[in-house]
This record gives structure tokens, sequence and C-alpha cells, in this order.
């Protein structure tokens, strides 16, 4: 057997510290859906907020709640409940470690919310200066990242402990993948912690008086693109290592995919420049450097298309398939664990040409602060991402709390998922076509002396409207789902699908699991791509932002 697989079930235990992610990770999804559901009717120019609600307000929930909580808890439960089927069942230690990280993140969580509602932390879910919002938000979200490196320390004591018990032995796919994103978080977040610590936070608290806005922005985007590849491996785990045993056929290749969560590694983090291109005070050089560094973080996104594309076809060969594309019948449309993730790898293509677009250079200045960009992130981030993580709810939760995706369920998912692909071609769509008139990204249009409309936008701004009401009852009907499989669906074994390498794949070389080496390059990678440019930054500092609030 390939990949060592030791355990067929998540221990009970480990299971219901994955669920406890879960349920947050599923209340953030009713909350931000209804908020986004507000937004596009707002946008639409035809509904105005009751009761003196802010449309900025309503994006910070929007994208809090979606961008950061739903997010981080998913991934950290499915990372967990990924360590436990394939690296054994979390030692009692590890486990409080994960439950330790699980209630700050939680606490953490409902700080951040209350102070948005109350309307102190409307600063959208990138909260970079000079918005400013109250102490409490951003010890908040301090909270909940302390909280995933307690998750990522379980994850990674599990994975020390199998290396220990198995000298020279390549570590499980999937849990080698978790341990690779972790250790991208982890490096990642040391950005973000920086400017809430040093800077955001003793601003908010008067303790200093103004704000080093560039600075703020270029800490935040070291950890913001790297975010964004946090998001994405995941649903890669669920694309290279699950998909092929759901369809029946095998992983094309461990090495490779082992290859490109390398490279995720190397390559994610040295680029935050490229959300910066039209800011002043970053020298085009080093613009240039981090635009070719996010050339090269898009070989693993490719390596992964074409290795799924060779699953998907050996697959399909070895059922007896001809021609070119006669692979693609024998794929199993029917089972929802398949095509749910599968129309989020259709939507990654055009996603992925969209950020190819916006990374290079020239064009971004015509796609910068405009909806298109929305509508690059509801491709990637809420399409291809989040339908994966649907696609894994439907085995992943029945498998751990002991019941079965019926078929009726699993024909629900797929109408589901069908919803989903329906409104988001209209939504997104919409976004990138009124993105390319000119259309600002972030404008309420009817508060706060937004931008006038232009005439050209206002179709595409209905399109947008009926795009969100379709992905609104999309989210009700996943929440549906959740809610049976949690609770409601007829008791029995569901599986935790773990896909097998090809049998004349090579085993994949023990050089992957050397942490110093990989750590070092990115170490060296981030401190040639930004050491310079900090120092820029800080020895022309200007005298800095008193800050303003949207509200
Ligand atoms: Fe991005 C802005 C560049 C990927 C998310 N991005 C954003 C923002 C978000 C975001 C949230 O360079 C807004 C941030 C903000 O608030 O300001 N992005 C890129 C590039 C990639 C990319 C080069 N982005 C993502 C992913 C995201 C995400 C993934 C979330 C999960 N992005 C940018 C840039 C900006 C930006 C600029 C700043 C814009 C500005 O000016 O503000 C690449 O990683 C994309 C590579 C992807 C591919 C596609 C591979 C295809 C695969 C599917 C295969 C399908 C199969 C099935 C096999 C090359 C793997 C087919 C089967 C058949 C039968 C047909």
């Amino acid at each position: 057997m390939g990949i060592a697989t030791e355990k067929l079930n998540v221990d009970r235990r480990d299971g219901r510290l994955v669920m406890a992610h879960f349920y947050v990770a599923f209340i953030a999804l009713a909350v931000g859906g209804l908020a986004g559901l507000l937004q596009v009717l707002v946008r639409s120019g035809k509904f105005e907020l009751p009761l003196g609600i802010g449309y900025y307000q309503v994006l910070t929930v929007h994208g809090v709640v979606l961008g950061l909580v739903l997010t981080t808890f998913f991934i950290m439960g499915f990372q967990i409940a990924a360590v436990s089927r394939t690296s054994g069942t979390l030692t009692n230690k590890q486990r409080v470690i994960g439950w330790i990280g699980f209630w700050l993140m939680t606490a953490g969580t409902i700080m951040a919310a209350v102070m948005i509602l109350l309307n102190e932390a409307t600063v959208l879910y990138t909260f970079y200066a000079p918005l400013q919002a109250h102490a409490i938000y951003y010890l908040g979200l301090t909270f909940v990242v302390v909280g995933s490196w307690f998750d990522g320390a379980a994850i990674i004591l599990a994975y020390s402990k199998w290396r220990k018990a198995h000298p020279g032995t390549p570590s499980p796919l999937l849990t080698f993948m978790a341990v690779v994103n972790t250790l991208m978080w982890i490096v990642a977040t040391i950005g973000v912690a920086t400017t809430v610590l040093f800077q955001l936070l003793p601003w908010s608290l008067g303790l200093v008086d103004r704000v080093d806005v560039l600075l703020s922005r270029t800490l935040f985007w070291y950890f913001g693109h790297p975010l964004v590849y946090f998001w994405l491996l995941p649903a890669y785990m669920c694309w290279y290592a699950i998909i092929p045993k759901i369809i029946g056929g095998k992983i094309f290749s461990d090495s490779l995919a082992r290859l490109s969560f390398i490279l995720f590694l190397l390559f994610s983090i040295p680029v935050g420049f490229h959300h910066q291109l039209t800011e002043p005070g970053i020298d085009p050089a080093w613009k240039f450097l981090q635009v070719v560094l996010t050339f090269l973080v898009i070989i693993p996104s490719l390596m992964t298309a074409f290795s799924l594309f060779a699953t998907f076809e050996s697959f399909g060969r070895s059922r007896g398939a001809r021609g070119l594309f006669g692979w693609v019948r024998e794929l199993p449309w029917g089972d929802a664990r398949f095509s749910v993730p599968f129309i989020g790898m259709l939507s990654f293509i055009p996603a992925g040409a969209g950020g190819i677009i916006n990374a290079s250079h020239q064009m971004n200045q015509v796609v910068h602060n405009t909806i298109w960009v929305t509508g690059h992130f509801h491709l990637t981030l809420a399409t291809a991402v989040i339908l994966t993580f649907f696609g894994i709810s439907y085995w992943l939760v029945p498998h751990l709390t002991g019941r079965k995706l019926t078929k009726a369920m699993n024909k629900l998912a797929i109408i589901q998922g069908v919803l989903w692909a329906i409104g988001m071609t209209f939504m997104s769509g919409a976004m990138h076509a009124a993105g390319l008139l000119g259309a600002p990204r972030r404008s309420s249009f009817s508060e706060y002396g937004g931008a006038p409309q232009a005439a050209e936008w206002i179709p595409y701004q209905i399109a947008q409207a009926v795009g969100g009401s379709i992905l609104f009852l999309a989210i009700i009907l996943m929440l549906y789902i959740f809610i049976n499989l949690a609770f409601f669906a007829p008791k029995g074994e569901q599986d935790f699908p773990v896909g097998e390498v090809a049998d004349e794949a090579e085993k994949a070389p023990m050089v992957f699991e050397n942490w110093k080496l990989w750590l070092g390059i990115t170490v060296v990678l981030i401190l040639f791509a930004y050491t310079i440019p900090l120092i820029d930054m800080i020895e022309n500092a200007p005298i800095g932002s008193k800050g303003y609030k949207l509200w």
C-alpha cells in the first residue's frame, strides 16, 4: 500500500474536537451569508439597510466571519482530522492543546464579533490603518491567531511522534500536507501579529498618537498572501489525496504532491507587494522582484492541475475510456463527494487566470481596487476552496458523528453545488465585467457620499444581486445538510477516504521532510524580498496617520 493508512476511523475524542471547530465554522457561514445577501441588495440600489446599520459594518461582518473565522476553524478542524486518521489518534496532551486552541479562537471570535456588532470595529476584514478599531477587536484577532498556533502545535506534535516511531519512512501524505500548511501559517502570522501588537493595539489604546500606514499595510500583506494559500492548501489536500480514492483511482504521484506543497511553503510569503503595486513608498525594483516570485508560486498550482488531469485520465482509461476526453464520462458524477469539489476545480481554472492577470504588474493598474478583485476572490476562495470544504463536510461530518450520507442528502448536496455554480457565475462574472468598466471595489454608493453610479454598471449590479440571492439559497441548503449530517442522518459508518499511490509511482524521497532545509530557504527568501524595502520604509517614515473611522 502506497500511503500508510494506519487507522480507518478518526477516534471519537478527536472527532469531538474537530466537530467543535466545525460548529463554529458553520455558524459563521450562516451569519456571513446573510451579511453577503444584504450587501448585494444594497449595491443593487434597490434596498436600504434598516435600523441605521451601516454598509461597511455589514461588509466587515461578511469578510471577517467568512474570510477569517469560517476558514480558520474549518481548516484547523479538517487538518486535525486528517492527522488523526493518517498518523494515529492524538495523545491526551495533544488533544488538550487542541482544545486550548479551540477555546482561545472562540473567545477571540466572540470579542471581535461583539465589537463589530457595536459598530466599534468597522474596519473591513483587512483592518489596516488608517482605519481604526476598538482595542478589544485587535485583541480578539490576536486570540484567534494564538489559538490557531495551539491547534498547529497539536498537529506538529502528532507528526513528530509519528516520525520518531517510523524512522526513514516518508510520513503519510495528508499529515505531511497538514504540517506544511501549519508551518506556512505560523511563519506568515508573525507579520500580522507584529503589526497588531506593536502598531495597531498601542495606537488604538491611545498610547501612541499616530501609526505608520505603509509599514502596517506591508506587514499585513506579508501575512495576507500566504493567508490565501492557507485557505487553498486544505482544498489541495482533498484534490490530491482524497478525491482519487473517491473516484476509485490512484494518486498520480506522491512526490509531485509533496514537491508542490514545499514550493508553496517557499514562495507564498515573499510576494505580498503584489497587493501593493499601486502604493507609493516601495521602490519599483522590489515590486518587480516580488512579481517575479508571484509567478513562481503559480507553478505548484499548474503542477496540481497537471496531476489532477493525470489522475482522472488514468482512472478513465483504466475503465476502457477512449479518445481525448472519453475519460470524462467515467467519472462518478452522481457522487457529491466528487462532483461538488469538482465544480470547485473547474472554477479554479478561470480564477487562477484572473490571479495571473492581477499579478501582471501593468494589468494590475486596470483592475486594482475595482470590483474585479472581489470577483477574483469569490471564484478562488468562495468557490474553488469553499465548495471543496463543503464536499469534505459531506463525508467527514457523518464520519465523525457516526452517521451516513444518505442518497437523498447526496442528491441535495449536488443540487447545492450546482446552485452555487449558477449563483457564482452570475455574481462573480458580473463583478469581473463591472470591474473592467471601472466600478469601484468598496463603495456603498448610497451612503457616506459614495461614488456616483455610472449607468453602465447598473445591469451588472442587478446581476450580482440575482447571483447573490441564489448563493444565499445554496447556503441555506448547505446548513440544512450540515445539521442533518451532524444530528439527524441515520446511524452508520461513513468512510474517511484516503488515496493510494499509483503502483508505478516512485517512493517519496526523505529530503521532503528536511524542515531545516525548507524553513531555512523560506527565511532566506523572505529576508531577500523584504529586508531592504522595510529598512527604506522605517528610515523614510512619515509622521504617520492619526487614523479615521468609517462610521
Ligand atoms: Fe489572489 C487578490 C494574485 C490565487 C484570494 N486574491 C486577492 C484577494 C483575495 C485573493 C482574497 O497579484 C483580495 C485581497 C484584498 O482584500 O485586497 N491570486 C493571485 C495569483 C494567484 C491567486 C497569481 N487568490 C488566489 C487564491 C485565493 C486568492 C487561491 C484564495 C483562496 N490575487 C492576486 C493579486 C491580487 C489578488 C495580484 C491583488 C489584486 C489587487 O490589485 O488588489 C495564483 O495562485 C493562481 C494560480 C492558479 C492556477 C489555476 C490552476 C488550476 C487548477 C484546477 C485544475 C482543474 C481540473 C479540473 C484538473 C494557475 C489547479 C478540470 C477537468 C476538466 C474535465 C476540464
